[in-house]
């Protein structure tokens, strides 16, 4: 081999000026499709070959899955996993949002490997929980969802039904006090 020089024809105009040496570093940023050809020379006899080289783009993170409960009481502290991979293992950074207007980020860590994290919901509702995975070239995920339910407390929800009621129609409460609905409701 070392008697050999080595010429490179890189931008495909048939000349073989662009590089010299056994090995070359290819300047190829942007996606595409290029052909490479090199000439080994050697005592005046030469031979070339041609090799096609793909610059692929960036693959995305896949969707990022979202392990954990659905549901549960405000104030509770749920603990769930999200992991996502990446068709070229690129290490990925989790955006949460939680869906209460608090977000979280997690990474980067390697495609594939579980990210545990945990939320505490003060308020009750139904939360939205996405997860969007990022990886190191920005590569922006489509957004993972799990929806959680917090339900109300349950001294709230068993609220009686007629005071409830009252709450809603004060002229009607106001009313009722008159004693003869009093008289009236100690017969109910
Ligand atoms: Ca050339
Ligand atoms: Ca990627």
């Amino acid at each position: 081999m070392k008697d050999y020089t080595f010429t490179w024809d890189i931008n495909e105009d048939g000349k073989y000026n662009d590089f010299t040496g056994a090995a070359v570093e290819l300047p190829f940023e942007e996606p595409g499709v290029y052909v490479v050809s090199v000439k080994a020379t050697k005592g005046g006899q030469s031979a070339t070959y041609d090799t096609v080289v793909e610059i692929q783009k960036d693959r995305v993170p896949d969707k990022p899955t979202i392990t954990g409960p659905t549901s549960g009481k405000p104030g509770e502290t749920k603990t769930y996993t999200i992991t996502a991979n990446d068709p070229y293992n690129d290490e990925i950074v989790y955006l949460i949002d939680w869906d209460d207007g608090t977000y979280d980020v997690r990474g980067p860590v390697a495609a594939g490997k579980n990210v545990v994290v945990s939320h505490e919901w003060t308020g009750s509702g139904s939360f939205n929980v996405k997860v969007t995975a990022y990886d190191s070239f920005a590569g922006e995920s489509e957004v993972g969802t799990l929806s959680v339910s917090m339900p109300k407390s349950k001294s709230s929800v068993d609220t009686p039904l007629l005071t409830r009621f009252l709450e809603n129609h004060p002229l009607l409460a106001r009313l009722l006090e008159l004693p003869i609905f009093q008289r009236l409701l100690q017969r109910i």
